[in-house]
Order: C-alpha cells, then structure tokens, then sequence
C-alpha cells in the first residue's frame, strides 16, 4: 500500500495538469501526477488548435518551445466571412500580435516527452481517484494503480481534471455555484489529409449555417461545420459533410480542396464557470473550472493562463509569500469572464439560431450587421484583434 508525500497532486495529465507540473518542476517544486486514462490515450486526444501569443511565450520560457518554432504555423490573423463575403482581419498590422496554430496534441506531446526525459512521476490509468481532506494542512489523493491502492499526501491539491474530473464535486455543494450556458448547436469536425485551401482560418456565417477553416500543417486540414446537438454523425459520410463545407465556405474565385477524411466527431457546445477555483488547499485550472464554446479558440489558451497564475503563486508561497496564491482563484476569474464574454460573442455572431422564422430571420441580419461593423470599423477590428490574439494575465 505505497504511501507518497509530495508538495502538489496534480489530477489530470491533460495539458494543464502536465504544464503546471513542468512549470513547477522547472523552480524546484517536486509534484506527483495522476491521471485516469493511458498515456497512449492522452497522446491521441484530438482538440485544440490555436496558441495565443501569450501561450506560446509561457511554453517557451519553460523551454518547450523548440517543436512550436519549427512546426507551428504563425498567423496574422483570421477571415472573417458572411454572406458569401470574406474579409481579412490582420492582427499583426493592427496590434502587432500574432496567435500560432499548433495543435493541442503537440502541445501535449511535448510535454510528455520532456516529463519523461525528466523523469517526472505520472500514474497514467490510475483506478477510483478520489481527493480527501481538503480543508485540512495534509490533503490526500487516494488511487489504484497496478493493482495496488495508492495515497499521496500533499501540501496542495491541483484539479487539472477537466469538465468531468472529481475535484470540482468535492467542494462542498453548498460553498460553490455553477454558472452555464448550453447552446442549441454542436460542431461536427473533422481532420482531412489535404493542404490547407487558406493561409488563415476562416470563420464564416453562412444562412445554412457556421462552417470553419483549420489546419493542422501543411499537409492536413481540419474543419469544423455547425450541426444540430442531437445530430448523429452516422447522418454524415464524407460526401455530405464536403458538399455542406463547399456550400457554407464558398466565396467567387476561391477552391476548397477536398482529401481523405482520418477522424470525424461531433461536439456540444457550453459556456461554464464556477463561481470559485480556490477551495482551502484545493485549486482549479483549466477545464475543471470553466468551459468555453470553441468559437473563440480560447479553452487551451485559459487552461495555460490559470497554469501559468497558479504556477507563480505556489512558486512565490514557497519562497515565504501568500499574496499571489492568495489572489490566483479573483484574478483567473476575473481574465475568464472576460474570455468568457467574448467566446460567446464569437460563438452568438458566427452561428444560426433556431427559432421561429421571423426571431431567426432577424437574429441573422442582426448577425450580418455586426459583422459588417466589425470588418468596417478600425476600433471594432482592434478590439477583436486584442482578445483573439490573448488578454495580459
Ligand atoms: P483536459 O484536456 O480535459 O484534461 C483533463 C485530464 O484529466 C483527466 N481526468 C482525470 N484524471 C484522474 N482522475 C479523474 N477522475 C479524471 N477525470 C479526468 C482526463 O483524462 C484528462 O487527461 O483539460 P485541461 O488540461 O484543462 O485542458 C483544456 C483543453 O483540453 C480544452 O479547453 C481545449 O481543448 C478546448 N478547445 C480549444 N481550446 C483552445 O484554446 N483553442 C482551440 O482552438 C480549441 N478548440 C477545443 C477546441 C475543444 C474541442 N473539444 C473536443 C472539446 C476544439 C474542440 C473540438
Ligand atoms: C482548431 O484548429 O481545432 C480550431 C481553431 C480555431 C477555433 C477552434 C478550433 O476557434
């Protein structure tokens, strides 16, 4: 029955918890990961796509930014397209920031490599992971690993398990509140060996629908097409999903070029909070403690912030001072409404509202209205230049 102490338990080997690992690790922290799936699973979790300017300085301060430098694919802005109408908002010529597209995968990749080169302690596919003693100076993680039950006892606890995970249910019902927003869309997306048909993504409102253009590299594009949330992605061969794509992204004298289709999902759409991400000597980031509608590219990018917080918190706390630790849970909120307001923005603008005709019918030239502000105002542009390339922590 192999008991451990360390300073920090980490739950969830996700990109959060792996960050915030590394990141202590790297001013001598020592911390203990603890993750539910397998390694081999971690490694193939298709998400993410897109890097703030501020994500990728944070991971090459911590020196993971080699891959990022060689591979990522730097972008000066996005399309914004309505109407059949495609408009280019450059945010280096406007703010003189740029976001990178690199994948989530990677991000994790890279992390995980440079653990095991490091020789981190990661329990991958630990069994009934649970969190006790909250409240108290020695807060536990009990486990089962390899058919042994675990414990770790830590000064601090860290749920870095995503939406899902078990640390934001073990706050007390009555100490915390959830605030949330579903919408009546999901986003079918899929990954396609193909070349990407843009030098930008495209985000575009079409009166069928949103439909969007990714990529992953040079050689493979993903895109992403508004479906209903009940939607059966067995209603979706690949004929129907490019025929849809062809229809919503085309503008006059532009190919959307078509390839093999290697992975295809659906996914609901939610907007979420708790209303704290600090719980005695139990802390939130990422996923466990908000979830954004993926409109705005914003869920990796506050999974890094809330890490990046929290990580020079614990650092200052064991150098003597509490004030940071102290303020993580106020400040990350604070940044996270502010994500928060413009994810929903990006997701209310871009996408078809169901409804009676007439409601619908006005929802959308209202749409087309705040497009055409924005693609025609400077101030509209920079303000959506500011927040899509990464708010100051
Ligand atoms: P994760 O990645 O969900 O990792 C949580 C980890 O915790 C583990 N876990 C547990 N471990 C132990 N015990 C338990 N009881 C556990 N329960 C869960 C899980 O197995 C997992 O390994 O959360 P994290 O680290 O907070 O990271 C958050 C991001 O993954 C997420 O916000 C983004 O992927 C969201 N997102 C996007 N974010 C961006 O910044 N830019 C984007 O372009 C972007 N596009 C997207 C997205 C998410 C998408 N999906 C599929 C939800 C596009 C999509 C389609
Ligand atoms: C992606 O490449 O997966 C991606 C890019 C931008 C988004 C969402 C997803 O807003």
């Amino acid at each position: 029955m192999p008991n451990e102490i360390t300073r920090i338990a980490i739950i969830g080997a996700g990109p959060a918890g792996l960050l915030l690992a590394w990141a202590l690790r790297d001013a001598g922290i020592d911390s203990i990961v603890v993750e539910n799936r397998s390694e081999d699973y971690v490694l193939a979790r298709i998400r993410a796509g897109v890097l703030e300017q501020g994500s990728v300085e944070t991971l090459t301060r911590l020196g993971l930014g080699d891959r990022i430098a060689s591979d990522g694919m730097v972008h000066n802005g996005i399309y914004l397209q309505a109407d059949g109408v495609r408009h280019n908002v450059n945010f280096n010529e406007l703010i003189g920031r740029t976001v990178t597209v690199y994948g989530q995968q990677e991000v994790v990749k890279d992390l995980v490599a440079a653990h095991r080169d490091a020789g981190s302690t990661i329990y991958y596919e630990a069994t009934d992971v649970s969190v006790h003693d909250l409240e108290s100076s020695d807060p536990r993680v009990t486990f089962g690993h390899g058919g042994e039950q675990h414990t770790i006892t830590a000064d601090f606890i860290v749920g870095a398990d995503g939406f899902h995970g078990v640390c934001r249910p073990s706050i007390p019902f009555s100490d915390i509140t959830l605030y949330d927003r579903n919408y009546p869309f999901a986003w079918l997306g899929i990954l396609a060996d193909v070349a990407p048909s843009t030098d930008e993504l495209i985000y575009a409102l079409h009166e069928d629908g949103f439909a969007m253009h990714s990529m992953r590299s040079h050689t493979v594009s993903r895109l992403y097409l508004q479906v209903d949330p009940t939607e059966d992605i067995a209603n979706w061969p690949d004929e129907r999903i490019w025929e849809t794509l062809q229809t919503r992204l085309a503008v006059p004298g532009w190919t959307l070029h078509e390839g093999t289709v290697t992975e295809k999902s659906i996914t609901p759409m939610r907007s979420f909070v708790a209303s704290r991400l600090d719980y005695h000597n139990l802390f939130l980031v990422g996923d466990a403690g908000h979830i954004v509608p993926p409109t705005g590219a914003k869920g990796l990018n506050s999974a890094i912030s809330d890490v990046t917080m929290l990580a020079a918190g614990l650092i200052s706390h064991y150098a003597g001072d509490d004030g940071l630790l102290s303020r993580y849970g106020a400040a990350a909120l604070a940044r996270q409404w502010k994500v928060q307001q413009f994810s929903q923005w990006m997701t209310e603008t871009l996408h078809r509202h169901p409804g009676d005709l007439q409601t619908n019918e006005f929802d959308y030239r209202s749409q087309l209205g705040r497009i055409d502000y924005v693609t025609g105002s400077l101030h509209a542009q920079r303000s959506l230049a500011e927040q899509y390339t990464g708010l100051p922590l």
